[in-house]
């Protein structure tokens, strides 16, 4: 038996760690709100690297700020095997959304360094930037640009809402750095998260092989009508650009359970102008977000979305803009990380089964261009996203020790 098999994880460090980031930019409810870039996601950023050089890791930081903490291994010139994720999160995040496996990656070195485990190939782990894409959008935009899905300029010129660049706040917290981004290869990657979805928890599996991830097409809309008033102008005739957008929101729902079960579509972020009680609006900003395990239904699903809009549109004499800002294809990963991932949870005796993933995840750009993997554990009633998020310590230290092992296996390769 290799000297490495018996190594486990500890849990109640991974546990504290978690706990301990989840104490910056608390939310109300007990969850966290670290929106990308802001100064909470910089205090966590910090707290997780002075973690690793606490245990001796070099860290090298990219231009898109991505975070790198090596721990050397007997031959540098290898491509090391990377595990990570991000650390910033949803304005109502969970404590575990992205820091789990940020986490998790870190108590992997942690175990390596309380044993003296020195691997052939180095390995580090990471913190890629803007994974949500909440405040500045599309979402994994930094693993993206580092896959080369991305131009850098694009990125760092995207804004949120206050008109604040991506660039200029990367600068700002101190984390726009010299590495440039993409120039440091992967030789493996291994992403570890909760599953954000009910199918681990239902089908009571610890660990979930994960071998894709669905297809996701987002959009913003901008409906232009007319201001008019409230009392006076007659319902015929009206130029209501809040009636076209409920009837494009309930029109989302009904083309994504056409194409069910897989098929999702979501109205997350709408905006009403000039957003007075007794004036008819005659401007609504929104985004719609559809998603499908298999492009070519997804293109079908967007192609429907868009007849529906301007059927909807024509017929209430309301002008509709539609800009697609991210199409990001479904992804298969590879064949032999998902090996090393399947085979550690078997070793380890964790129950386990193949799954595709829901969610977007920068492991989904990564594949692009490096092989990759994810080990997913179940959160309770597969809800995340929301400040309820909740995982068990054991589940996640489970999702850990393969995490280890798969890393270990890849390394050592
Ligand atoms: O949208 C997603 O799937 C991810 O949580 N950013
Ligand atoms: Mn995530
Ligand atoms: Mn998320």
């Amino acid at each position: 038996m290799s000297e490495t098999a018996q190594l486990r994880v500890d849990g109640q460090r991974l546990w504290d760690s978690i706990m301990a980031i989840g104490e910056i930019g608390p939310g109300e409810q007990g969850g966290s709100c670290r929106l990308a870039l802001t100064d909470e996601d910089c205090e966590g950023r910090n707290l997780f690297i002075r973690w690793c050089e606490e245990i001796g890791c070099s860290i090298r930081i990219d231009d898109m700020g991505n975070i790198f903490a090596r721990r050397a291994g007997r031959s540098n010139d290898l491509a090391p095997v990377v595990a990570g994720s991000h650390l910033d999160t949803q304005p109502h995040g969970g404590k575990f959304d992205g820091i789990y496996g940020v986490l998790a990656a870190l108590e992997a070195l942690r175990t390596l360094h309380d044993n003296n485990v020195t691997t052939e190939a180095p390995v580090e782990a990471v913190v890629w930037t803007n994974e949500e894409g909440s405040r500045f959008a599309p979402a994994m935009i930094a693993s993206g640009v580092y896959a080369g899905l991305f131009e850098k300029d694009y990125a760092w010129a995207i804004t949120d809402s206050d008109g604040k660049s991506l660039g200029d706040e990367l600068k700002r917290i101190g984390y726009m750095g010299d590495m440039t981004c993409g120039s440091n290869p992967i030789g493996a990657l291994l992403e570890a998260h909760i599953e954000q979805g009910p199918i681990l928890e239902t089908e009571n599996r610890q660990i979930g092989v994960v071998i894709g991830g669905q297809g996701q097409r987002w959009f913003d809309l901008t409906l232009k009508g007319q201001d008019s008033h409230a009392g006076s102008t007659p319902m015929p005739g009206r130029r209501d650009a809040l009636v076209a957008a409920a009837e494009i929101i309930s029109m989302v729902k009904l083309l994504a359970l056409e194409y069910a079960p897989y098929g999702v579509g979501t109205v997350g972020q709408m905006s009403v102008m000039p957003n007075s009680r007794n004036t008819i609006p005659g401007e609504v900003f929104l985004t719609v977000d559809i998603r499908n395990p298999d492009d070519a239904v997804l293109a079908e699903m967007t192609q429907k979305f868009k007849v529906c809009v301007t059927d909807c549109v024509n017929e209430l004499g309301v002008e509709c803009d539609i800009e697609e800002i991210w199409h990001c294809p479904p992804v298969k990963f590879d064949t032999t990380c998902i090996a090393a991932v399947e085979h550690a949870a078997q070793t380890l005796g964790y129950s386990n089964q193949r799954i595709v993933s829901g969610a977007g995840h920068d492991a989904c750009q990564v594949c692009q261009v490096a092989p990759t993997s994810m080990i997913f554990v179940p959160c309770a009633g597969g809800l995340s996203h929301n400040e309820q998020e909740s995982a068990e310590p054991e589940d996640l230290e489970a999702g850990c020790n393969v995490l280890l092992h798969a890393m270990l296996a890849l390394a050592n390769s």
